[in-house]
């Protein structure tokens, strides 16, 4: 048990210093900013006008051609300054295994008084002044077998949840969840949606400026976000182009690697509206650090409003789309292109 808390003790220093080295980084990323900005632009210039019109805006529309990006809510779905913890969780997975972190912190804290008030016990009561003349005791079985129980209990009072939410972050998807896929390239994100007349959505990192001017985190921001419908289960797939890369949303308790010719997935559900931040959590090259992944969760009538406006289709269309917005031609997605959400040709 002993190991057990010094090792989540020292996950926490390594994180701490894993935070500061970040932090560093940080600071030169100004420097990879140029490049940057060239692509960002250009990418800019491709957005739908609806899309680019007023950031600041708070309201969520339900019309197709008023989407307008989500504010993202201080520190909801994003890191905060100065904190160590894991982030707030947003998904029923997320919830459970944070559950079992903050249980373990607590056997972990418990133990390691215990043990500490054992040996100030012992070197008050038995140093050489207070015991000059040691017992020769060298065996108690019922101590011996209270050392040996207690600790086998509380292992497998860990090992029980531990093994189950191991199983519980691989459940596979339902049958009816909506599939989403999340491709790697270096570096950016693209985000099809195959269930919807398969669009796809190309996302870029914002400059600094960009960012600010939307109020959003500074490389975490995105041109682009992956929306994705709040409150229903998701089959989010992950594959890449190139190298691999790793989608990881820390708020929602989800990673997982993105491998060129493989096929990942995982379920996501994410339980309220919000916008979420992540990054690619991979090595995958020179700009590893500048592909940022942001999801906007939205109702499912606001959801099928936004495919409808990316000129994709929406199942049972016929009634959610009219009370919603005007049916557009499949035709107008074209499946792969970069910059998806240019006006239908029809
Ligand atoms: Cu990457």
């Amino acid at each position: 048990m002993k190991n057990f808390g010094s090792l989540h003790g020292f996950h926490r220093i390594v994180a701490s210093l894993a935070m500061a080295a970040m932090l560093a980084f940080g600071a030169h990323g100004a420097a990879a900013q140029d490049a940057a900005e060239s692509a960002a632009t250009e990418q800019l210039e491709t957005l739908d006008p609806a899309v680019a019109a007023d950031a600041s805006s708070e309201d969520v529309a339900a019309g197709a051609s008023a989407y307008t990006p989500m504010k993202p809510t201080e520190g909801k779905g994003m890191p905060v300054a100065g904190a160590i913890d894991v982030q707030s969780q947003f998904s029923p997975i997320g919830k459970q295994a944070n559950g079992l972190h903050i249980a373990l912190v607590w056997i972990m804290a418990i133990i390691s008084i215990f043990v500490l008030l054992l040996f100030l016990y012992v070197i008050v009561r038995f140093n050489k002044r207070a015991n000059p003349v040691p017992s020769k005791t060298s065996h108690n079985t019922l101590i011996e077998v209270i050392w040996t129980v207690v600790p086998a209990l509380i292992l497998l009072g860990i090992a029980v949840p531990s093994i189950g939410l191991l199983s519980a972050q691989y459940k596979t998807p339902p049958k009816d969840a909506i599939t989403i896929k999340a491709i790697g390239y270096q570096w950016y994100w693209g985000y099809a949606y195959p269930d919807n007349g398969d669009f796809e959505v190309v996302s870029n990192m914002l400059t600094e400026e960009e960012a600010e001017a939307s109020g959003e985190p500074h490389q975490l921001a995105v041109d682009n976000r992956m929306v994705v419908p709040a409150g229903v289960p998701i089959r989010l797939q992950t594959t890449a182009a190139d190298v691999i890369h790793s989608f990881a949303v820390p708020s929602l308790w989800f990673k997982l690697d993105a491998v060129p010719g493989r096929l990942n997935e995982k379920l996501l559900l994410i339980e309220e509206p919000g916008v979420y931040y992540g990054q690619c959590s991979e090595l995958c090259g020179a700009r590893h650090g500048y592909m940022p992944i942001a999801i906007e969760a939205l109702p499912m009538a606001q959801y099928n409003a936004w495919v409808l406006a990316q000129g994709g289709t929406v199942a049972g269309a016929a009634d959610a789309a009219a009370s919603v917005a005007p049916l557009q031609e499949p035709e107008s997605s074209v499946p792969g292109a970069p910059g998806a959400g240019a006006a239908p040709t029809a």
